[in-house]
């Protein structure tokens, strides 16, 4: 069957690009083919269906279901699974366009079996209807032109009509959002450098008006751009937050979490008040502990929709050394994902993870760390409030109060 299907495809390319100069394959081999009843052959008989295996088959995050969407106008998704492979504006180590291809690569072991004692809960048993996107194809030459094609793209899915649903479970999360009062799809993009952030902004403004802004960062992503700078010239993966500041596509009250980067000095912090962020430090979880991390982004948040951003180098670079500027000193990925688990139920219209570059990983762990963490996006984008601690041989008395 699925050489049929081959044929019909190739068929059709070949009579796309031959301008009627000769007959498509299809209808040549019309009536050649026997098909072949594989019940009867010695595998199926044997051992059944070809099943793809966890380390088989074609990639998709988390062996979803995975369609070229921009091309697509029949599949229908409430979360969609979109890659932006764009690198062209680091600072230091380039290679996050691999990124897309790492965090699909991190996650063949995730499946539909998505059951875990930290969240209680499969992501793919709450309703939401999830579909891997694929990656736009986006120019490496031309930094101008690879911003446009990545807003284009999320404009494009962001006017998509939702599914739904796959279960009565899924509930209407962006209409009472977004400007047209209807339900939008909502994106979890793998990038890419930071930069990715930018066009996202620009697209979701049009839908949601401003946004709040969740940036688990080692860095700020805040720096103003030199005076020298003009045009494109200005938009890097350290100043595209500044940018989207000056194009009123934040709301003053965003929040970064896990910053530990060297600055020029106290005037760094100053600035980034300005673009609308308040600061907690890599090390205010040791001094504060993690609920109270989680209760001052909650404030800081409230009600309004909020936009969730990932770099990846947040994560201490010995349990993620595959990204662009690494720094000493950092969260744990269980530290990262127990804050993430914190902040469900905010009102999320989209998220991303960042700045993954395989190039530089060991044994695949910062791409199986990162599609950790995306499986952690896909229940935190569907749960109202957080879950409840695991219990198994304890009791609620026995949860540690010293936060
Ligand atoms: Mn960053």
């Amino acid at each position: 069957m699925f050489f049929v299907l081959l044929c019909v495809a190739l068929g059709q390319i070949v009579n796309a690009h031959s301008h009627h100069e000769q007959q498509p394959i299809q209808s040549d081999l019309d009536g050649l083919v026997d098909v072949v009843d594989v019940s009867t052959e010695p595998w199926t008989s044997q051992f059944g269906p070809q099943n793809d295996l966890g380390y088989t088959g074609p990639l998709s995050f988390s062996h979803l279901p995975y369609t070229r969407c921009l091309d697509d106008g029949e599949s229908r998704f409430d979360i969609g699974i979109l890659g932006m492979p764009f690198d062209t504006t680091t600072s230091f180590r380039p290679g996050a366009r691999f990124g897309p291809f790492a965090i699909r690569s991190g996650s063949r072991r995730q499946s539909a079996r998505g059951y875990t004692l930290t969240w209680g809960n499969s992501p793919y048993d709450l309703g939401a209807a999830f579909l891997d996107c694929g990656d736009i194809p986006i120019t490496a030459v031309h930094n101008e032109k690879a911003m446009d094609q990545m807003e284009v793209a999320y404009d494009t899915l962001l006017a998509r009509p939702v599914r739904g649903g796959v279960t009565s479970a899924y509930k209407s999360r962006t209409a009472a959002f977004a400007k047209d009062g209807k339900e939008h799809p909502r994106l979890i993009t793998l990038g890419g450098d930071h930069t990715i952030v930018l066009p996202i902004l620009r697209s979701l403004n049009k839908v949601y008006g401003a946004v709040s802004v969740i940036h688990f960062d080692a860095h700020l992503d805040t720096w103003a751009p030199p005076e020298s700078a003009k045009g494109q010239e200005r938009i890097t993966h350290g100043s595209f937050f500044s940018i989207a500041a000056d194009e009123h596509l934040m709301t003053n009250t965003s929040i970064h979490a896990g910053i530990r980067c060297k600055m020029a000095g106290p005037r760094d912090i100053t600035h980034d008040d300005t673009v609308g962020f308040q600061v907690i430090s890599t090390d205010d979880i040791d001094d504060y502990g993690i609920a109270q991390v989680i209760k001052k982004i909650r404030q800081r948040i409230g009600e309004s929709p909020v936009y969730l951003s990932l770099d990846i180098d947040v994560v201490d670079p010995g349990l993620a050394p595959a990204t662009g500027t690494p720094e000493a000193g950092g969260w744990t990925t269980r530290e990262v994902k127990r804050i993430l688990r914190g902040l469900s139920g905010l009102n999320f219209v989209g998220a991303d993870i960042v700045e993954v570059a395989p190039a530089y990983d060991n044994a695949d762990i910062t791409g199986i760390a990162a599609a950790d963490i995306v499986h952690d996006f896909m229940a935190m984008l569907q749960l109202d409030s957080p879950p409840l601690p695991h219990v198994g041989p304890f009791s609620k008395a026995d949860l540690l109060h010293k936060n």
